[in-house]
């Protein structure tokens, strides 16, 4: 039997920003809408067991993939005709650290029947002769400017020096690794250099004074960027991907986390202690940005029902040094956006997957002695709600219940990708034993909930 990508095709889409171009390549009521890929890839099983036709699922990039596994394994001992749809970032973005890019092929290679890559453009005509099922198909999406920069690697600090010498304006960018780059970005600011740590450094607080917005508006004024930790969160650096500003990175894992720029294979932590570095950096001019006056606090008080102004009201219910652990998604960003407080912030930003994250939180908190806070998106929660049942008394879990995965919403994707709806967690919270609250208080499942009109307004505001 020949296989063809046909409108008549039953797809459980996955909800997802890079394989939302795929969407068109079905009839709307060939769609099943789906949020968790082990779960739905598990439904397409079935129906193709029932109906001896081929079915499909389609995710998005990274883990989405990886959690079709078990399903693919069954279908292919079982000879079930079943089609995994993969969406998938351009060719020159593999291996190199961007965000939410795997090897899609090693990750299904031992489960399928065949493999095929194909570009967004050749889908429509891909006819596939004989194949043998389970299929998998991974279509790569160009979303980046071809350009002609080139990713160097494996540098060392006399690459840094020459790399230094040609900049005059650069902004350091701290990201995250495994442990906190506090003491670094304390050292940097001492020397009144142009710092922005994100929200996993752990040393946001001490960078507050510039917002990713406020960046986003002055980043004409830096040269470069330095990049210090594993792939960034802002915005700022997807943008670089269309700017090609002069990037150096240390990044232990050796990884440009773009398609161009050099890297030193060095630990950022361990940049703290090193005079070479700072001797290269002494001999940079500190200079003095355009400050940007506006401030995202009246806005939090005429919008106090907003998403920022609810995960505000959290930040000042916690302890201060608290361990957070944050869900991806809306929830990194907004925390990041309104974080003025210290904290020991955990996340996932591997490959950035929304699968797992309550889990990683019970691990977190199961190898500490303090309180652990888990905040994550409805969504996200969802996906984990099997461990709702072992939550351990030094965990609390937020949950921001905006109705569905709203970052799709602001990424202005097509409405069906938002999945909205009006449940609530009270009753899972509370069949798995757990004391429950819409409050802050000391319960032990905290569901907060939104008004997504004003987060709506807020955001308009504070991007005008
Ligand atoms: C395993 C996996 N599947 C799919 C995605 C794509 N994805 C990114 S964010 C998101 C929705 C998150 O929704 P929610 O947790 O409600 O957060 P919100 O966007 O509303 O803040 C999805 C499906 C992913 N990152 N990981």
């Amino acid at each position: 039997m020949n296989f063809k990508l046909d409108k008549n095709l039953i797809c459980y889409f996955c909800a997802g920003a890079r394989n939302h171009a795929l969407l068109d390549y079905f009839q709307e009521n060939n769609l099943r809408s789906e949020y968790d890929e082990r779960m739905a890839s598990f439904k397409a099983l079935g129906l193709a067991k029932i109906s001896g036709s081929p079915v499909a699922i389609c995710t998005t990039s990274g883990t989405a993939v990886s959690q079709t596994v078990s399903t693919l394994l069954e279908a292919r001992y079982s000879q079930v005709p079943l089609v995994l749809i993969s969406g998938d970032r351009p060719k020159k973005m593999h291996g190199t650290g961007a965000p939410q890019t795997i090897n899609h092929r090693e990750v299904t290679q031992n489960c399928v029947g065949t493999y095929v890559e194909v570009k967004l453009e050749d889908l429509a005509s891909l006819e596939l002769i004989n194949p043998e099922f389970p299929i998998h198909i991974n279509v790569l999406i160009n979303d980046t400017t071809e350009h002609d920069l080139k990713i160097e690697t494996n540098l060392d600090m006399s690459d840094f020096k020459k790399f230094a010498q040609k900049i005059s304006k650069p902004l350091f960018l701290v990201s995250h690794e495994l442990t906190s780059l506090r003491p670094l970005v304390k050292k940097l600011l001492s020397l009144n250099l142009n710092v922005y740590a994100e929200t996993l450094s752990g040393a946001h607080d001490l960078t507050s004074h510039l917002t990713e917005a406020s960046l986003l508006k002055i980043r004409h004024e830096f040269d470069s960027v330095i990049r210090i930790g594993h792939t960034p969160l802002s915005k700022m650096w997807r943008l670089l991907e269309s700017e090609h500003k002069p990037v150096f990175s240390f990044d232990s894992r050796n990884l440009p986390g773009l398609s161009y720029g050099q890297v030193a294979p060095i630990k950022a932590a361990s940049l703290t202690d090193n005079e070479i570095f700072f001797d290269i950096l002494s001999g940079l001019k500190s200079s003095q940005l355009t400050t940007i006056e506006k401030s995202i606090k009246p806005l939090l008080t005429k919008y106090p029902q907003s998403e920022l102004s609810i995960m505000k009201k959290l930040q000042d219910f916690l302890p201060e040094n608290a361990i957070v652990y944050l869900g991806n998604s809306l929830v990194i960003r907004y925390f990041e956006m309104v974080q003025e407080k210290a904290f020991q912030v955990f996340g996932a930003r591997g490959v950035n997957g929304i699968d797992g994250q309550i889990a990683q939180s019970i691990g977190i908190a199961e190898g500490s002695t303090e309180q652990v806070y888990c905040i994550v998106g409805d969504m996200t929660a969802q996906y984990d709600l099997n461990s709702i049942r072992h939550l351990p008394k030094n965990l609390t879990l937020f949950i921001i219940n905006n109705g569905g995965g709203r970052i799709f919403e602001t990424l202005k994707l097509k409405p069906i990708m938002v999945m909205e709806h009006d449940f609530n967690f009270k009753e899972v919270a509370q069949a798995f034993g757990m004391t429950y609250s819409r409050e802050l208080t000391q319960a032990q499942v905290i569901e907060l909930r939104p008004a997504q009109v004003e987060t709506r307004n807020l955001l308009q505001e504070w991007n005008t």
